[in-house]
């Protein structure tokens, strides 16, 4: 078969050497650079959400309680700009391969619901999601519950059960990732034999952690990004490039041009 590798992508670094087998199970670790074609805002880089160091605070458990409206704002505004988003082609691509029959579970650090939108139905969502609500109080009895008010109607929202300020059902910074989410994404990545690291700078732990489990497992990694990360050393290939790009292409090559992209 020619050389399906295409002379104009740049590769950091590794020959595209893996062969995918009918049972290879491939799974996506994906960050915020996959939504970004999408025009969600990454937190790191150019116009990251976090050059606002104010709003990092807004991130965590105490930051977001000492001040709860400020807090809902900053939600708010978030799930007004995913409101309008729609998924691009990497998202599209991933969500093509698994309805093509692969093997392909998807572990997000992303809270956009992107990768459910284009397709994808095995997703485990590291983070949680912006459109879920939970209550903050421990002892109330209400649960998390889907909400696409787009904006809230009331902010800060409060609990119709007790009274306490409702928050999104995301993991803040310094907040546990919740256990059976955590083993669930670790046993996939241990069975993984293609690990593909997308959009994401590396640095948030245990998420970035993943890379190195598939690297002790076995697994033959790739990075794609728009540039290096912490993470490049320990994969296998790195392909450098917008993932809305470079991901449907490198499926392509990888089913011999089985499955076309729209
Ligand atoms: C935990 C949800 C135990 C909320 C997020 C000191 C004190 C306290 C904690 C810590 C500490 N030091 C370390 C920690 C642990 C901390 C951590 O890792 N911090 C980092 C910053 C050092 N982790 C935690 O706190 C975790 N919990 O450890 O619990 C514990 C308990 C108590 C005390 C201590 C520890 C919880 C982490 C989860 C936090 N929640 N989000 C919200 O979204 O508001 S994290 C946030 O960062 C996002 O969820 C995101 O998923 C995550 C990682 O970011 P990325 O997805 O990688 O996005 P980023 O913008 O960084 O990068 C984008 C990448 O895409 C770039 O590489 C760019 O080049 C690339 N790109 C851009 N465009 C494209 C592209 N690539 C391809 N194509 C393109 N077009």
């Amino acid at each position: 078969m020619e050389d399906l590798m295409s002379e104009e992508e740049p590769w950091v670094k590794g020959k595209h050497s893996f062969k995918l087998g009918k049972g290879t199970k491939i799974t996506v670790l994906s960050g915020a650079g996959i939504s970004a074609e999408s025009g969600v805002p990454t937190f790191r880089g150019p116009g990251g959400l976090w050059d606002d160091e104010s709003l990092v605070k807004l991130a965590t458990p105490r930051g977001f309680m000492a001040d709860p409206v400020r807090g809902w704002r900053f939600y708010d505004e978030r799930r007004q700009n995913m409101a309008q988003s729609q998924p691009n082609p990497a998202h599209r691509a991933i969500a093509r391969m698994e309805q093509a029959g692969y093997d392909m579970v998807v572990i997000t650090q992303n809270i956009d619901r992107l990768h459910q939108a284009a397709g994808s139905s095995r997703v485990i969502e590291l983070h949680g999601t912006l459109w879920e609500i939970r209550c903050t109080n421990p002892a109330c009895v209400s649960r998390p519950f889907e909400n696409h008010d787009v904006p809230l109607k009331d902010i800060p929202l409060v609990c119709g059960l007790c009274g306490s300020v409702m928050r999104p059902n995301v993991v803040f910074f310094e907040e546990m990732l919740d256990s059976h989410v955590i083993s669930e994404a670790d046993r996939r990545t241990k069975q993984t034999d293609l690990f593909i690291v997308v959009g994401t700078s590396g640095i948030v732990y245990p998420a970035a952690g993943f890379t190195h489990v598939a690297r002790m497992s076995g697994a033959y990694i790739v990075e794609m990004n728009i540039e290096p990360t912490p993470l490049t050393p320990i994969c296998d290939e790195t392909v450098l490039g917008p993932c809305g790009e470079t991901l449907p292409g490198f499926f392509t090559r990888l089913t011999g041009g089985e499955i076309g992209f729209p």
